[in-house]
């Protein structure tokens, strides 16, 4: 492309913007997607709004492709780096509302699933909420979450999937605690694409979490529960 051809971001009203953004993102600019988040910051977007509606709104369309078969497996990677990029600035951003703390959660993306930026983005979410949050990254065996939740004693275990295919491996986790006496000690919570209520009940999670959003709607209402009931 030319220099007479090269977009300003800048220039552009917000919803041209965002339209850019998506573009940016599904061609894997991390760049031009960070420049973007810093504008939006700068014409006073709440950090919410742009996760969800910029960031998350693209990786939607990113998703449909895959889906698809138009995008591969690299062009995807460089979308969640490009995405990735976006949420690492809004992170602090997101953490800093000054919300009392809440407790606690050990959270990860269960054994042979590398899928992330779900998880990342409940972590932040809540972070920002007043939860501390202990994340075990990818690839998790039971033996992970076991260790992590000896070792933090959290109110919460977060299990993230995106593969039907690893879904059932939230399953072996929960029979594993429930084996060893210790399912009870914790709220379980469960997200991810391929989930949905049914399966949630059906391997004895406490809840599913549709999204970032419900997962700390749900993290607080479980934890006052917990908390009512420790004091009664
Ligand atoms: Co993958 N992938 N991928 N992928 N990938 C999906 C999941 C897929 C649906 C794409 C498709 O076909 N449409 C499909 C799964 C099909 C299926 O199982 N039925 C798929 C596939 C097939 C694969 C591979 C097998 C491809 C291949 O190699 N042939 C491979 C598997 C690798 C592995 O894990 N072993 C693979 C690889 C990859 C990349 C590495 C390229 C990349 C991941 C990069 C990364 O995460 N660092 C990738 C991506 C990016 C996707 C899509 C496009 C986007 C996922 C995403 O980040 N969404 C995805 C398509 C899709 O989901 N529509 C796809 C944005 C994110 C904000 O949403 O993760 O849903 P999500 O998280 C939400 C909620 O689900 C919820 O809150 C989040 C925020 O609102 N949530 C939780 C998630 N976890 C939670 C935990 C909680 C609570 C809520 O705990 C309390």
């Amino acid at each position: 492309m030319s220099e007479e051809e090269d977009i300003i971001l800048a220039d552009l009203d917000d919803e041209e913007l965002v339209q850019q953004m998506f573009d940016d993102l599904y061609d894997g600019l991390r760049e031009e997607i960070e420049e973007g988040v810093n504008i939006l910051l700068e014409r006073g977007w709440e950090p919410y709004r742009i996760l969800t509606e910029a960031l998350v709104g693209g990786m939607t369309i990113v998703g449909a492709d895959f889906r698809d078969g138009i995008l591969f497996v690299p062009e995807v990677l460089l979308a969640a780096n490009a995405m990735k990029g976006g949420m690492f600035i809004l992170k602090p951003l997101l953490a800093e509302t000054g919300a009392p703390r809440m407790g606690s959660m050990v959270i990860g993306t269960v054994k042979g699933d590398i899928h992330d930026i779900g998880k990342n983005l409940v972590s932040m979410m809540m972070e920002g909420a007043g939860f501390e949050v202990v994340d075990l990254g990818i690839n998790n065996p039971v033996e992970n979450y076991l260790a992590a939740l000896e070792e933090h004693k959290p109110d919460i275990l977060g299990m993230s999937a995106l593969l039907t295919t690893t879904m059932p491996y939230m399953k072996v986790v929960i029979d594993t605690m429930i084996e060893q006496g210790k399912r009870d000690d914790y709220i379980v919570l469960v997200g991810g694409a391929p989930l949905n209520e049914e399966f949630g009940k059906a391997i004895g999670a406490d809840a599913y979490c549709r999204d970032a959003a419900v997962a700390v709607e749900t993290a607080k209402a479980y934890v006052a529960r917990k908390h009512n009931a420790m004091s009664a």
